[in-house]
């Protein structure tokens, strides 16, 4: 029985560790996002970025949403993909 207890345990430790290997949801807003096809390009960008999963664009507040597993991108990653797409971004809440 005790062993059956503690491969319990082990199994609700094992089933909880995924939820650690983080995915994060970063807002970047991209002011240079003048015209309807500007966001195909900036989406395009940001999807190739390994580790990037889900990108909405919000053309109408010039705004970018990505999901991404922080253990293989970041943020810095990103706000560069879209610069180098000739998209300069700045990450929600540093915006002045
Ligand atoms: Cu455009």
């Amino acid at each position: 029985m005790k062993n059956l207890k503690r491969l319990f345990i082990f199994l609700m430790l094992a089933s909880a560790l995924p939820a650690l290997a983080a995915n994060k949801t970063v807002t970047l807003a991209i002011p240079s996002m003048t015209c309807p096809v500007c966001p195909i390009t900036v989406k395009k960008a940001l999807e190739a970025v390994s580790g990037v999963f889900k990108v909405e664009v919000t053309y109408a507040r010039k705004e970018v949403t990505v999901t991404y597993d922080d253990a293989k991108t970041n943020v810095a990653a990103l706000t560069k993909a879209t610069a180098n797409a000739g998209y300069p971004s700045t990450p929600e809440g540093k915006r002045k």
